[in-house]
């Protein structure tokens, strides 16, 4: 018989947020009457911009039509949208040909994996988004974990205690490095300064940066970095994963890309552009093209402006989180808040108390749905995040009940 791949023997738990979901629907079973509010999942609520979803229909509709019907595109994308991408998200900073469409951050997150195997060293920020483990665990480039993190993932602590920006000198050279800013879950945002201190480690010691910045489009502070590719040295050590989700909207239309320098290059000296391109003409089939119309349009000014407005939504919500969990009630429980207003996650710690348990709490007292942290590694145990995507009356009603809740 064919053996198990042991990288799933290996997992010590099930992916989060299904965990999340299960635990919800357990609650909702055996409480009917319960008026569950989640603000646990980062999935967006709001109605895509008329502008967007007219071209996506009007595309769709051209499909039926002898001029308008396409099939299979390129691989890597339709051109007019990396060009896009190139010029309006990184003003010069990458070109078309470094662009790579994909179906999103996530599946890009997975199918980079297959492009450095299982021999090499992982470093991540500790907490993160769990799937750069869960997925290094998966291909076998992590072990078993021993009781502290997997084997062969350096974890990088990012707490209150260093800024939430983390030691480089805990990784090794040659390795893999995550990095998320805006982060998910703790949502710092690392400075040009910070990210100049990454760039420079990464290029010194043989490292790639696989930098995630998924939530861009929150940064409002001008003077905070939006791409890597804004530091001087990124293009010989750093690749951008990147996504329409958060932005437009897209979390079920599914819209992403990837920046791969073409002066990146591995150890023999060859490219990782060029595999890159091999993966992904390989092992995928290019973006639908309905959902590239839906880029393209997203890219003009008025798409933009509407962007734009529904992420001010999501930062309404998250204000009304911030100040909902400084209020005396969560103060007095000596709660801890972390929000730095470009990002839409509220990071807050209860020190002395577990992750889960706050979780348990809020979920059975307030009826509403958070995300542990410590499901997002070691150093996110007694934290929750909150998620700011949701209707604002949801949110509204969320708060007023977390302002009432008796610690
Ligand atoms: C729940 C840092 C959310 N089922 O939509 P994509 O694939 O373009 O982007 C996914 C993604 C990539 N990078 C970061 C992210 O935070 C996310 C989405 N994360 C969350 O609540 O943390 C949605 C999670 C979804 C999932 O597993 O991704």
């Amino acid at each position: 018989m064919i053996t198990r791949n042991e990288g799933f023997a290996n997992l010590t738990a099930g992916y989060l947020f299904p965990e999340v979901a299960r635990r919800r629907r357990e609650y909702a079973a055996s409480h009917p009457e319960a008026k569950i509010i989640s603000l646990g999942i980062g999935n967006t609520t709001e109605p895509l911009p008329k502008f967007i979803a007219k071209a996506m229909a009007d595309y769709s509709i051209g499909l039926s039509t002898p001029e308008g019907y396409s099939g299979y595109g390129d691989e890597q994308g339709n051109t007019e949208l990396r060009k896009k991408i190139a010029e309006v998200w990184y003003k010069g900073l990458a070109d078309e040909s470094e662009v790579f469409i994909s179906d999103g951050a996530k599946c890009d997150i997975a199918r980079i994996q297959t492009l450095f195997g299982r021999n090499v060293k992982i470093a991540v920020q500790d907490p993160a988004y769990p799937v750069y483990v869960d997925g290094s665990v998966i291909v076998g480039a992590a072990g078993k974990n021993n009781g502290t993190g997997y084997e062969g993932v350096t974890y990088m602590p990012c707490t209150p205690e260093n800024d939430f920006f983390p030691d480089l000198s805990v990784v090794e050279p040659d390795s893999l490095i995550y990095f998320c800013s805006p982060n998910n879950p703790t949502g710092a945002v690392a400075t040009k300064e910070q990210l100049k201190k990454l760039v420079d480690f990464a290029n010194k010691n043989g490292c790639i940066i696989i930098f995630d910045g998924a939530y861009r489009e929150f940064i409002r502070d001008p003077e905070l970095p939006k791409t890597i590719f804004e530091i001087e040295g990124a293009r010989t050590c750093a690749i951008e994963i990147n996504s329409f989700s958060k932005p437009a909207g897209f979390t079920g239309v599914r819209l992403g890309w990837s920046i791969v320098p073409n002066d990146l290059k591995f150890a023999d000296g060859t490219s990782v552009n060029r595999d890159w391109n091999r993966v992904m003409t390989t092992l995928f089939n290019g973006a639908s093209n309905v959902v590239q119309a839906g880029g393209l349009a997203c890219l003009e000014p008025e798409g933009l402006k509407a962007m734009k407005e529904v992420i001010d939504y999501y930062l309404e919500n998250a204000a009304l989180i911030k100040k909902t969990f400084e209020g005396e009630n969560f103060k007095k429980a000596g709660a801890e808040v972390y929000f730095t207003g470009n990002s839409p996650y509220i990071w807050v710690k209860f020190p002395g108390k577990k992750s889960w348990g706050v979780f348990d709490t809020l979920l059975d007292k307030c009826n509403v749905v958070t995300t542990p942290g410590s499901g997002f590694g070691p150093a996110g145990e007694s934290f929750i995040r909150i998620s700011a995507f949701g209707h604002h009356a949801d949110v509204q009603e969320a708060c007023s009940r977390l302002s009432k809740l008796a610690l």
